[in-house]
């Protein structure tokens, strides 16, 4: 039974106050989608019986075997709240981490979400994460305190103590709003007065008092209270629960207590006066039980005490009579109880009913969007909204007011692109056929059957006569049958086949079939999109995604199939008004993974969607037959349209490689290439695990913690050329000199170079972009870097806010060298540059001593003949950084300083570059080359000259164990490098939670080894948190007495960098230092000693 008619949705779709846009996040297996089948349910689409246990919206195979969901997808719901009706969108999201970026593409087209909490568990990791999401996208969240069963028959608490755990669960999470809430004040507190970049007093920015703007904003509508009407204690599983309203109706008249006051005091420190029965404060103090206790757990605890626990029937049909819920006879005569405490628990505490009218009162309608969002999500958070073009800024009413009008322009995200199988699209599915249809075809076989009887008495007849003629049937019937055929084998065929729907959302106007919209590409920007079209510049409608050329991001397409999601199915729709989620089919060839469609160019491409995982983990593929290559290739990019967090890169060598966020996600993609899109075997390496490459400080204890006595034993021996520690490189024609050493960057530096790589790009590309725009009049007349007026019009992008950060960032680039010691002081106006790519965690440092060079902070001005030179310099740097000398990956958290450069007299370099070139023989190459190499063998020879050390990618986890195979847990640490930052015991439990971290290179296996040899009771969630330096020696070799002692002449157990290293190195085809055969010996043949 479909409760939804097309009539009515079509009502509701245009009517945005009755629309909600939803999507249910939380750590994974905390119970979504088993909480999305009891919603399921109420529209018939599932029998309320199979609800929590069919998991409806994990519709792959892969997803019901492992029990947790691996993308998000969305179903219309109808709910009728009183005697209003509402359609609820509602996105199923993936709580595994791996899978991050499908919670992105949820959250991007919802207004609210469900966010819900295992109680036992507690807020985890991917729980912050959620929280996280749906904050910076502006949506509002109710919390849902899933699995209070597990309190009652698996921790065993009692009531009081499951108050006290669940108010210690509230508090949890609402730290992490109140985190949320302040980094965000913090960050957008600005000082009053802009200081302009040459006042005296600049310093005083540092002294701001941060803490007021904390003091004056209100947050109390920020967090989640059962009084607030915010929170829901329910277990999904049983199909039951409830909000503290229910409970204050209902003992309003109990009790005779204003329904008001009981719901303002059922949760939190209060008691019944037993005598006066008037509520008091103060129910911890005096020891009493908390009025939630007393109306509300015992009640529960004593239901499933009686049901689940002492199986008392007669007492069952007790409570159901006082609760007046009817029990069928079928339930009651079932063995098992916990279908009678569902039946009975369904009706007393409906949790669809509850959690739905939470969701139709409590979160926003999609025209509730507001200012902050809309400019969220047409600009990214670098660039000032008023740099737009006025066009652009005037879409932002069309956002606000969600019209669905004819004469607004239309504005549709699409956030992902999800495949589906073409017969599964409504307009091949069979569908049951009418009674004309059913006539018809009755007639057609009646026909055939006559004229086959008519044949077959012909036959004889001929054959009779000796003739050869073989009977025919009849031309036009065998043309038929034929057809009929081919035409149901194709589509067989084609059944199977994948097409691409479009995940998207409509944000303004109404998309019907047959509207051309033009598709704007993520990089699309309409400044100069409108430039172009004011050229008269006309965009090919034939164009599509492959024929775009760089600079070129919009194409145009006309809509053909529009859906409505419904879970596993989709039906079709002529036309959707804005504020309502859909589907948009034929779009493959016009959008990769996201988009915008829009009936203006002047509509931005919507800013990016939050990116949480970094994607680690790569494979390279091919195909098991070389001639499958072309099947594997267009597989990739089957692959690659439908996940968004999947990058497929093609390296020089031709290797293909696949970078995922992790084990469970890469495993998915690989099954994926191989069942759904390129449907051919294939050949898979070993993952392969990015490293880094530092300097330390010399150390001064060998592998066996005995002090080093003479440093140059911990230096590579023999190797006396690089002893002395400052590199003094020439260019090939002797014109040019530098003198470069390198030096570990104190590591505070080197995490905040780290942590803002975003804003450091935007301040380059800033940079850049007004130097190549500035004519010399102009640079010379403004010597402030970042003016701070806007009177240099749409050059002026960047927000106040990033020009604070940027300050910021100086500010405390500055704290940080000069607590690192007398060295580094006042180092933070000498960096030169920053890389690998300009923005990495790797210095240059300018400490030439009459080269005046500006910092980084600052656009590059002055007469310094060095000047022209100086763009090649930093590539060199830029070079050097990105692949470093041990294994060619990226260097990390080394500082180059550069102590000298001399460069020879311009005329001279001049007559030089003239006589080369009359001269036809250039025998080094144009200079800026040989400057870039000189700058990059310098930096990689004064890196080499400093002990060396591999950096390994960690990922953290949190264990949940219990007690008894905590040792196998700690064991299966060990044998992988891992370390227990912190563990602890939940509270009234046997539970463990460790926080482990664990090199990522060796977690390959970890997840499945560890719920082996804890018999299924851990799973680790592995999720990417920092670079630590592995304190090994990558070349280190046993050299003291003690060193053989212990390690044996040998060492090959010892050396684990040496071991990374080289892995890397073979698999780069680099060069790798190692013997063969070691100690060999004359091998004698068996057969002849017999
Ligand atoms: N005891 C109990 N178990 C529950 C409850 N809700 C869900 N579960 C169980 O928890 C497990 C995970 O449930 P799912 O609904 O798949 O969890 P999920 O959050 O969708 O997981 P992912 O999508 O993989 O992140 C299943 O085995 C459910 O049966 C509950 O209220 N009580
Ligand atoms: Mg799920």
């Amino acid at each position: 039974m479909r409760l939804l008619n097309p009539q009515k949705l079509k009502e509701l779709q245009s009517n945005p106050s009755r629309i909600r846009n939803i999507c249910i996040l939380a750590h994974v297996d905390h119970g979504k989608t088993t909480l999305a089948d009891s919603l399921v349910a109420t529209n018939g689409i599932i029998s309320p019986k199979m609800a929590g246990k069919l998991r409806y919206m994990d519709s792959r195979k892969d997803e019901q075997e492992r029990g947790i969901t691996m993308k998000s997808s969305s179903i219309s719901l109808l709910h009728s709240k009183g005697a209003e009706e509402y359609l609820v969108n509602l996105i199923d999201s993936p709580g595994h981490v791996d899978f991050a970026s499908e919670v992105s593409t949820a959250v991007r087209l919802c207004d609210g979400a469900i966010v819900v909490v295992d109680v036992v568990e507690g807020v985890c990791p991917q729980t912050q994460a959620a929280l996280k999401q749906a904050w910076l996208e502006n949506i509002r969240p109710v919390l849902v305190l899933n699995k209070m069963d597990r309190l009652i028959l698996e921790v065993k608490l009692s009531p009081l103590d499951a108050y006290v755990h669940l108010t210690q669960i509230l508090e949890q999470v609402n730290a992490v709003m109140g985190e949320l809430f302040a980094s965000e004040i913090l960050a957008r507190t600005i000082p009053e007065k802009p200081q302009s970049p040459n006042d005296p007093d600049k310093s005083s920015s540092s002294l701001y008092d941060w803490s007021t703007g904390l003091e004056d904003e209100d947050d109390s509508h920020l967090y989640f209270s059962p009084d607030q009407g915010n929170v829901i204690f329910a277990s999904a599983m049983d199909g039951w629960g409830f909000s503290i309203e229910d409970f204050a109706k209902l003992y309003a008249e109990k009790l005779g207590v204003n329904e008001k006051v009981l719901q303002k005091t059922l949760w939190g420190d209060f008691y019944l006066h037993g005598k006066t029965k008037r509520v008091m404060k103060g129910a911890q103090e005096k020891a009493k039980k908390p009025l939630f206790v007393q109306f509300v757990l015992d009640n529960l605890w004593e239901v499933y005490d009686t049901v689940v626990v002492r199986k008392e029937k007669d007492k069952l049909q007790k409570i159901a009579d006082s609760l007046n819920i009817k029990l069928t006879v079928r339930d009651m005569r079932h063995t098992d109880s916990k279908v009678q405490l569902q039946a009975l628990c369904g009706q007393w505490l409906p949790l669809a009913k509850t959690l739905l009218d939470m969701v139709c009162i409590k979160l926003p309608a999609p025209y509730e969007i507001t200012e902050e969002k809309a400019e969220k999500l047409m600009c990214s958070a670098t660039e000032r909204f008023d740099s737009l073009p006025s066009e652009t800024q005037q879409l932002k009413s069309v956002f606000l007011a969600c019209s669905s009008d004819e004469d607004v322009p239309v504005i549709v995200y699409i956030s992902k692109m999800f495949p589906m199988e073409r017969g599964c699209l409504p307009q091949y599915r069979s569908r049951p056929l009418t009674a004309a249809e059913i006539a018809q075809r009755r007639e057609q076989a009646r026909l055939r059957h006559a004229q086959r009887l008519a044949q077959s008495h012909d036959v004889p007849h001929v054959g009779g006569c000796g003739d050869d003629v073989i009977p025919m049937p009849e031309p036009h019937l065998l043309s038929h049958g034929d057809e009929i055929k081919t035409e149901e084998q194709e589509a067989q065929e084609q059944s199977h086949e994948d097409v691409f729907i479009a995940f998207a959302r409509v944000f303004s106007g109404t998309v019907k079939r047959g509207q051309e919209l033009y598709v704007l590409g993520p990089k699309h920007e309409p400044q100069s999109a409108l430039e172009k079209l004011k050229n008269g510049e006309i965009i090919d409608p034939n164009l599509t995604l492959k024929d775009l050329k760089s600079g070129q991001h919009i194409t145009r397409v006309k809509i053909d199939q529009l859906f409505l999601l419904m879970g596993r199915e989709l039906e079709t729709l002529d036309s959707v008004p804005a504020g309502n989620v859909l589907g948009i089919g034929g779009l493959e060839e016009h959008v990769l993974k996201s988009a915008t469609l829009a009936s203006t160019v002047a509509c931005p491409a919507f800013t990016e969607q939050a990116q949480v995982v970094v994607p680690i983990v790569r494979v390279a593929v091919e195909p098991a037959h070389p001639q499958d290559m072309a099947a594997l290739v267009h597989g990739l990019r089957l692959l690659n349209q439908a996940d968004a967090c999947v990058q497929v890169i093609v390296q020089e060598t031709g290797e293909h490689v696949l970078v995922t966020a992790g084990e469970v996600h890469l495993q998915r993609c690989l099954d994926d290439l191989r069942e759904r899109y390129a449907k051919v075997p294939i050949n898979v390496s070993a993952p392969i695990v990015p490293f880094r490459e530092t300097v330390v400080v010399p150390p001064t204890v060998d592998m066996v913690n005995e002090a080093i006595q003479d440093q140059s034993i911990a230096r590579k021996d023999g190797d006396t050329e690089n002893t002395d520690e400052v590199i003094t490189m020439c260019t090939p024609n002797k014109q040019s000199t530098v003198k470069i050493c390198a030096a570990p960057l104190p590591t505070e530096v080197t995490s905040l170079l780290e942590a803002h790589t975003e804003l450091l790009k935007a301040m380059d590309k800033h940079l850049h972009f007004k130097a190549g725009h500035q004519t010399e009049e102009q640079s010379s007349q403004k010597s402030e870097d970042f003016p701070s007026d806007n009177t240099s019009g749409n050059q002026m992008v960047l927000t106040e806010r990033t020009l604070k950060a940027i300050e910021t960032l100086k500010e405390r680039l500055k704290d940080a060298f000069s607590a690192a010691g007398d060295e580094w002081k006042g180092a933070e106006n000498q960096i030169w540059s920053v890389g690998p790519r300009r923005c990495g965690p790797n210095v240059l440092l300018n400490r030439v001593s009459d080269y005046d060079r500006p910092a980084i902070w600052q656009r590059l001005h002055g007469s310094d003949p060095r000047l022209e030179y100086d763009s090649s310099f930093v590539n060199g740097f830029q070079l050097a950084t990105l692949a470093g000398p041990l294994c060619e990956e990226p260097i990390m958290g080394v500082c180059f300083i550069v102590e000298d450069w001399t460069l020879a007299d311009k005329s001279q370099l001049d007559l030089l570059s003239t006589s080369e070139t009359t001269s036809g023989s250039q025998p080094y190459g144009p200079f800026s080359g040989q400057m870039m190499s000189a700058v990059k063998e310098g930096c990689r020879r004064a890196f080499q000259a400093q002990p060396q050390r591999l950096m390994a990618a960690m990922y953290t986890c949190n264990i949940q164990v219990n007690a008894e195979v905590l040792g196998k847990m700690y064991a299966v640490l060990g044998r992988r490098h891992g370390r227990i930052l912190h563990g602890d015991i939940q509270e009234g439990t046997s539970t463990f939670t460790v926080t482990a971290v664990l090199p990522v290179v060796e977690s390959f296996e970890f997840a499945p080894e560890i719920r082996k040899q804890t018999s299924g009771l851990a799973s680790p969630q592995l999720v990417f948190s920092h670079w630590e330096v592995i304190e090994i020696d990558p070349f280190w070799t046993p050299r003291t007495e003690e060193e053989y002692l212990h390690y044996g002449e040998k060492s090959d157990t010892g050396n684990r960098a040496r071991r990374y290293m080289d892995a890397v190195r073979r698999r780069k085809g680099l060069a790798v230092q190692e013997k063969l055969v070691e100690f060999a010996e004359k091998q004698r043949t068996l057969s002849k000693n017999k």
